[in-house]
């Protein structure tokens, strides 16, 4: 059956400054779109409007604080994204952000947070980017997204440039991490200092994917339906299938799993924003491995908007007569 349609508003967010050195991750937005994104979530009944690319504001002087790299360009990069995924939200669309690497999660899941209230996150990743700016061990902020929007964390926080905007607005209850499997020590520490929820390989393995989906959907809806914010990053996915990104981890998930939590998040109804981010086509060797990569990300972007495996039809559809 085919469900109601949503209007869907999808940003671009070429951006890569929160995993510096590696460029290419900055072509993500493109290469999905170029796969014919928009068209097959119009076939399957969405109403969708492109916002196009967001421009980034170029910072010549933006030398490392403490360690951490590119600080005034990441926070005005997601001071920028943070204000359109808001003016997504405000237009009654569920916001879709092309990435760009996984810094971008501090300003879509701030800008979705502002228009709508409490949010719960999911997070699907090899990674947790939950170190904070005085754990990170490469300075690159991608791997910190999580520790700036947490309440829980902001006394860990230190003031940073083009970051006074950030306001805490996810609490520890309302997260649930999904894949993960490289973790730092200060990261690990952190998980179970707040209590956060952990679907580890390790459970995906244990559980199957159906049961870890259901557990994270009465995990979250246990208290109140809020909407859901996915934050996929695809080398959660395993690299034999998604190999054309800059921090892949062996041992991810199958592509079965990885579309599987795209299907039962759309079908609890309260999928409300999504990040697609770390597509990057540099990091790919061969045109097949960009390909396997930047089609995985289209197949799970339309799990999340109702694409079936059993199959679709539209709601008016007619049988010919003879
Ligand atoms: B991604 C790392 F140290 N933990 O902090 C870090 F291993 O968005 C990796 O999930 C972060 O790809 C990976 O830099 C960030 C590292
Ligand atoms: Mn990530
Ligand atoms: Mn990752
Ligand atoms: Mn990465």
């Amino acid at each position: 059956l085919h469900q109601q349609a949503r209007k869907v508003g999808l940003i671009g967010a070429p951006f890569a400054k929160g995993q510096q050195p590696r460029s290419g991750v900055e072509r993500g937005p493109d290469l999905i779109r170029a796969a014919g994104l928009l068209h097959r979530l119009q076939e399957l009944g969405e109403e969708i409007h492109d916002y196009g690319n967001l421009t980034f504001e170029d910072i010549a002087e933006d030398e490392p604080v403490g360690g951490v790299k590119h600080v005034r360009a990441v926070g005005r990069a997601n001071q920028t994204l943070s204000e359109a995924v808001r003016a997504v939200k405000m237009d009654g669309r569920v916001s879709v952000m092309l990435g760009g690497d996984h810094s971008l999660a501090i300003g879509s899941i701030h800008g979705h947070a502002a228009a709508v209230g409490q949010l719960a996150v999911v997070w699907v990743d090899a990674h947790a980017d939950i170190n904070t700016p005085l754990t990170t061990p490469t300075g690159n902020i991608h791997g910190q997204a999580m520790s700036y929007l947490l309440h829980e964390l902001c006394s860990k926080i230190p003031t940073l440039p083009n970051f006074s905007w950030i306001k805490p607005c996810v609490s520890a209850k309302d997260l649930v991490y999904i894949g993960l499997r490289d973790l730092d020590a200060a990261e690990h520490y952190i998980l179970k200092l707040l209590g956060v929820k952990v679907f580890s390989m390790t459970e995906v393995d244990r559980l199957g994917i159906a049961r870890v989906m259901e557990e994270t959907s009465e995990y979250l809806c246990a208290r109140a339906k809020k909407p859901i914010h996915l934050s996929y990053d695809i080398d959660a996915i395993d690299p034999s299938v998604t190999p054309a990104t800059g921090t892949p981890a062996a041992g991810g998930l199958t592509y079965r799993e990885g579309v599987y939590i795209t299907e039962h998040l759309c079908q609890t109804g309260l999928l409300s924003g999504v990040d697609l981010v770390e597509v990057n086509p540099f990091r790919g060797q061969t045109e097949h491995a960009i390909q396997s990569t930047v089609s995985t990300a289209v197949d799970l972007l339309l799990g999340c908007f109702g694409r079936r495996r059993e199959g679709n039809h539209p709601a008016d559809f007619i049988l010919p007569e003879p």
